[in-house]
């Protein structure tokens, strides 16, 4: 039946293990290939790691700048395997829907563009030229705002920067991209409170900074290259505290995988301290911490009287605030909490590090808000070795959000866009995510383009995202692997197969690169060198380039053949339109590439009327109905997103099998369950219900996930994990984090409910 095996997780993350597990990957694309193609990754004139979009070492960087996991995105992509017409003559797309994500990306490259016709069971093969005059077919017949062109984060800046330009001269913005299910609230959080949506800190500031908070984050499987900081920092006394409701062993200790010695020892101590808060408790432990520090009156009041407003309120509000309360919502005790606030207290630099485990909750933004607060109590905003450092995702998703894919690009960016590409921008926003799949719901949208990405895995409720992309007239997938998005479908639907990251890039000009962003605003040149997968793949811009000569014919002014026969052109219209980028060409072809400027870095807060803002919230109610269990969904070791490479899960334990529930011992126990028992897990929610529970509304709906496995693990009691996409169908649609609107897909409350 099942193959899962749990194991005791191990007590340390990466070292002799990694190195392994790495070649293991390499010997599946050839040696030799294999040899090749890592040598230029993270290299000065290669390509940018198509994983994290967590940074390389501008100085000096090793021979190996990747991780155990980058070599597995790159192998997943430089697969031998190709998915050809052949392929899909073969399969028909109902026998693909019954294949798991992982049988479907194993297929191997997607090689030729093809066409699902309205009726029809099996995609077959079409010419790039009748695949753009389709879907500007299909756009011609609806209002501009009934096509929705969504983005994933592995889309360079410079198609990344043709594809909105499309979107806009068409006549929408209706933008979506993966961030929305992302670090939104991140962006949200910090625009309000520091003027910035983005991080301050440069990774030099790790080789400073005294302490490091690393807050719902599993760096070990999703971040590993920032292990090597942690570790370097922790080696030379900077303490680091990890704030998870779950014990990763990425935060106890490392070993580093290149190093010969730690491959023979136990690897490095990284969590000085490690709070195990319950799911959604961090709004509260930030609060005892900024407490403890003004009852201490270990504040920076120079910093705060010159730099930040609303320090009066906020002081009395976490004065106010009682530490039963504090220790209720964070669900760590006094003592511990009083253990981190005497590390930021000792230390005169610290860095805030986060990711998912703070974004995707209903008061995500707030929460973001309250680490914020603390951390400008002691002036560790804008200062060598301190900041603020929300940790991104997907490799250049920070990138495409400068190039201006946002439903809500502001009114200066599209002015500048508008006059240098003369044309008058829609001014309305246009759907996030979220508003998409609703607006699919309810009949809205013609077009679904997506440029990378698979929307229907990665979007919450699965069942319901499918039922909105079936009402489309044609869904658009631009893709390098095949995926559950490709056949789930509208009535008709395109697969466009597009070069990679490690591809060799060849238009009418000339061999190409692109450019990227990384989480600390760093912007260099990536450069594909491998041979393409198929001679019938076309790049992204090329594709946007097709895309737009067919849909807009005369209505455009812009010579999209010669953009796309030179990138250095795309460049120079990006110097002309994003800010901060003049000199575009030059600078991305100086010393490696260049740091785009970032105001609260300089603690030049102009854009919020000159100063920081500490801001008060009430502690969020997190409420769940009796007999209901808080779920965040998380990632495991082996997957990167919803393209899932293996069942194991390496550093929990877990062997063989994804479809498992990690619960605490006494949970178990109390609902009378056995450690392996298959369990269905059951959501109800309410439409503008809360985020976590409520059944009291009219119309609730239900929604199951089947036979997952119970896992006692190290997780507080009322706190369950499970892996994402497999339990997507349980997120709500409706459930969304205040502000930012991102799926609350880190805290679902559920019901266990045992099988007969
Ligand atoms: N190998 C690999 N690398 C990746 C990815 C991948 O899938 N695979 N995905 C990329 C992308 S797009 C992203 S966004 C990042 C994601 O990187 P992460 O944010 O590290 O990914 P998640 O697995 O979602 O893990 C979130 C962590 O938050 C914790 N957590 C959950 N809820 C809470 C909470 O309420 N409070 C606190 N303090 N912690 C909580 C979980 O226990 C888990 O350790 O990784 C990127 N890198
Ligand atoms: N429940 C739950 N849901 C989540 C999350 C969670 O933690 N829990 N995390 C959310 C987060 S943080 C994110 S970022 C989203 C991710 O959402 P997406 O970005 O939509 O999903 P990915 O799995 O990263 O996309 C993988 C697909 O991208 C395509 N691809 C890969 N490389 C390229 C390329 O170079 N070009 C093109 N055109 N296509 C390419 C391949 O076909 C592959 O199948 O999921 C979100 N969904
Ligand atoms: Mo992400």
């Amino acid at each position: 039946m099942s193959d899962l095996r749990v194991k005791k997780p191990p007590e340390e993350a990466a070292g002799l293990l990694a190195a392994l597990s790495s070649l293991e990957v390499a010997r599946t694309m050839g040696v030799a290939r294999a040899a090749r193609t890592l040598l230029r990754l993270n290299q000065e004139g290669g390509f940018d790691c198509p994983g994290c979009a967590w940074p390389e070492p501008e100085a000096e960087r090793n021979l190996f700048e990747f991780c155990e996991n980058g070599v597995k995105h790159v192998a997943d992509e430089a697969t031998p395997l190709r998915v050809d017409a052949g392929f899909f003559a073969e399969h028909s797309v109902a026998h693909l829907r019954a294949r798991s994500d992982e049988w479907l990306n194993a297929r191997g490259r997607l090689a030729e563009p093809m066409v699902l016709d309205e009726g029809a069971e099996h995609y077959e093969p079409i010419g790039w030229d009748a695949a753009f005059e389709l879907v500007a077919s299909e756009l011609a017949k609806g209002s501009p705002d009934e096509a929705v062109f969504y983005t994933s984060g592995r889309t360079s800046n410079e198609a990344a920067f043709l594809y909105q330009l499309f979107a806009r001269m068409l006549g929408t913005n209706n933008l979506p991209d993966c961030s929305n299910m992302c670090h939104e609230s991140s962006g949200a959080a910090l625009k309000e409170v520091v003027g910035v949506g983005k991080g301050t800190v440069h990774l030099d500031d790790f080789e400073a900074c005294d302490a490091i908070f690393v807050v719902g984050q599993n760096p070990g499987s999703n971040h590993p290259r920032m292990l090597s900081a942690l570790e370097a920092a922790a080696r030379r006394g900077c303490a680091i505290v990890a704030v998870n409701p779950l014990r990763e062993p990425g935060l106890v200790r490392f070993s580093h995988p290149q190093r010969y010695e730690s491959l023979l020892s136990r690897g490095t101590p990284i969590a000085t301290l490690y709070l195990q808060v319950r799911i959604g408790g961090d709004a509260a432990l930030f609060r005892g911490l900024s407490k403890a520090i003004v009852e201490a009156g270990a504040i920076d009041r120079e910093f705060i009287e010159r730099h930040t407003t609303g320090f009066e309120a906020f002081e009395a509000h976490a004065r106010a605030t009682s530490w039963t309360d504090i220790e209720r919502g964070a669900g760590v005790s006094r003592a511990e909490i009083a253990q981190a606030a005497a590390i930021a207290m000792r230390s005169e630099r610290t860095i805030a590090c986060w990711a998912m485990g703070l974004t995707q909750h209903k008061h995500s933004v707030a929460t973001i808000q309250e680490l914020v607060s603390f951390m400008l109590l002691r002036g560790n905003v804008g200062r060598p070795g301190a900041g603020l450092c929300p940790v991104r995702g997907h490799s250049n998703v920070q990138g495409d959000r400068t190039m201006g894919i946002w439903e809500k690009m502001p009114d200066a960016f599209l002015d500048r866009l508008g006059a240098a590409c003369e044309f008058e921008p829609p001014r309305a926003h246009g759907y996030d995510t979220v508003g998409a799949i609703e607006a699919m719901r309810a009949g809205k949208v013609r077009v679904f383009f997506a440029m990378g990405g698979n929307f229907l895995s990665a979007a919450p409720d699965t069942l319901r995202t499918a039922e909105g992309l079936e009402r489309c007239a044609l869904t658009v997938h631009v893709a390098t692997k095949l995926n559950r998005s490709h056949v789930v479908t509208g009535k008709r639907a395109l697969v466009l197969p597009c070069l990679g990251r490690t591809e060799r890039d060849v238009q009418a000009g000339g061999e190409q690169f692109v450019t990227v962003e990384n989480s600390m605003g760093f912007v260099s040149a990536s450069r594909g060198r491998n041979e393409p997968a198929s001679d019938r793949l076309k790049s992204e811009p090329a594709i946007v380039a097709g895309l737009a000569r067919a849909a807009l014919g005369a209505r455009s002014s812009v010579d999209w053949e010669s953009l796309c026969g030179d990138y250095d052109r795309v460049r120079d219209l990006i110097a002309t339109v994003v800010d901060g980028c003049d000199g575009y060409n030059a600078r991305v072809r100086e010393r490696g590439g260049f740091h785009l400027r970032n105001a609260a870095r300089e603690r030049d807060f102009a854009s919020i009327g000159g100063r920081a803002r500490f801001s008060v919230h009430e502690l969020p109610e997190i409420r769940v109905e009796p007999g209901e269990l808080l779920m965040m969904t998380i990632r495991s070791h082996d997957q990167f997103n919803t393209t899932v490479y293996g069942p194991s899960d390496r550093y929990r334990g877990i062997e063989g099998d994804r479809r498992v529930v990690f619960m605490n011992e006494r949970d178990v126990e109390r609902l009378g369950l056995r450690a392996g028992e298959r369990v269905d897990l059951v959501s109800r929610y309410g439409v503008d219900g809360p985020a976590a529970g409520g059944t009291s509304h009219a119309e609730t709906i239900e929604r199951t996930v089947e036979a997952f496995a119970v896992v006692p693990f190290s997780i507080p009691e009322g706190c369950v994990a499970t892996y994402f996409p497999e339990a997507n169908p349980l997120v709500p649609l409706e459930s969304r984090a205040d502000k930012s609107r991102t799926p609350t897909s880190k805290s679902v409350a559920v019901r266990v409910r045992k099988r007969e």
